[in-house]
């Protein structure tokens, strides 16, 4: 059951008539996981919630059409790769037109025909699996399943402007295991990247805020970055992912605490948007450099 659950697409019907999401909902609903909204405020938020792969959205709406809904989506990078396939009772070149350039993969037309609109529902969902996968190989690191550099180098920049726009504080967090080299020599480069993936765990499972993030930043090095957090709130949680990678009781014989540790470099700003954000890993990674320095296993901000 779970495993099925699992692997089913998810589609989010959006439409202000109950009616028309019940078309819908019935010509989907068994080889989908399905979700509905009766308004684009509504579909954002189960956006953001349920990470559907495909929405069907309506286009005429009150308050918020289904082309701001669109646009919205599209500019958030949490919701970006969601298909999103307009629904329309018009046919009109240049608002299918627009539709497009909004970033819609298809457009269906009411009243619709069922089964050519599970054919192209059908595709699209294809299509939508595949980009995950080319996503997940592109962003992911393989080893640790979190974010990699080329996701963390992107996503930077992206959250450095959302920060300066707010006038928000922005905070990261360099992790590195300490002694890692003599983990490696003693107990074997197998037993190293189980131990990499467990640190990668433990760190992970301390970030609570859906726009965190954590990447693998090189071998043994992680770095998270932290929209709208200062200083103390970063030490703070910088200070738990140390204990909780000590609260692994991982074996490490070598090392003068007998089991796995890492240190922790923090460093926080209040962006502006023509600095660069390279300095703030620097100073992170200094600050790194003066916990390893003073024994390690230990939080300096
Ligand atoms: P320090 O406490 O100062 O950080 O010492 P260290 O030994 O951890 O640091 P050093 O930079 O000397 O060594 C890092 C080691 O991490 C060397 C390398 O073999 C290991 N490493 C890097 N990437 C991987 C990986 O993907 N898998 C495994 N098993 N080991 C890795
Ligand atoms: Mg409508
Ligand atoms: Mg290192
Ligand atoms: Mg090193
Ligand atoms: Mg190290």
């Amino acid at each position: 059951m779970a495993t099925q659950q699992a692997t089913k697409g998810k589609i989010l019907i959006v439409d202000d008539q109950p009616l028309n999401i019940k078309i819908l909902h019935q010509l989907f609903h068994e080889e989908y996981e399905m979700f509905m909204a009766t308004s684009g405020e509504q579909a954002l938020q189960v956006c953001q919630k349920m990470q559907p792969d495909l929405v069907l959205l309506d286009i005429e709406m009150p308050e918020m059409t289904g082309y701001e809904v669109c646009q919205r989506l599209k500019a958030d990078p949490a919701t970006a790769n969601i298909g999103v396939i307009f629904i329309t009772a018009h046919f009109d070149e240049m608002e299918e037109v627009k539709g497009f350039q909004l970033g819609a993969v298809d457009f269906i037309h009411k009243p619709i025909n069922p089964i050519i609109t599970s054919a192209r529902v059908k595709n699209q969902y294809l299509l939508k699996r595949q980009s995950d996968v080319l996503h997940s190989i592109a962003l992911l690191d393989s080893l640790t399943g979190v974010a990699n550099r080329r996701q963390f180098e992107q996503r930077l920049p992206e959250i450095w402007r959302h920060c300066s726009r707010n006038q928000a504080y922005l905070s990261v967090i360099m992790l590195d295991v300490d002694f890692f080299k003599r983990y490696n020599d003693r107990y074997g480069h197998q037993e190293g990247d189980q131990c990499l993936r467990l640190v990668a765990d433990a760190v992970k499972g301390m970030l609570k805020r859906p726009n965190d993030l954590i990447a693998r930043y090189g071998g043994e090095e992680f770095i998270c970055i932290l929209p709208e957090a200062k200083l103390s709130g970063a030490m703070r949680l910088a200070q738990a992912m140390v204990d909780a990678v000590q609260a692994l009781h991982l074996e490490h014989l070598d090392s003068e605490f007998g089991e796995v540790t890492v240190s922790a470099g923090i460093a926080a700003i209040q962006p502006l948007a023509e600095q660069s954000w390279e300095s703030l890993v620097e100073v992170a990674d200094q600050q790194l450099y003066i916990a390893k320095h003073n024994g390690r296993n230990q939080v300096v901000g």
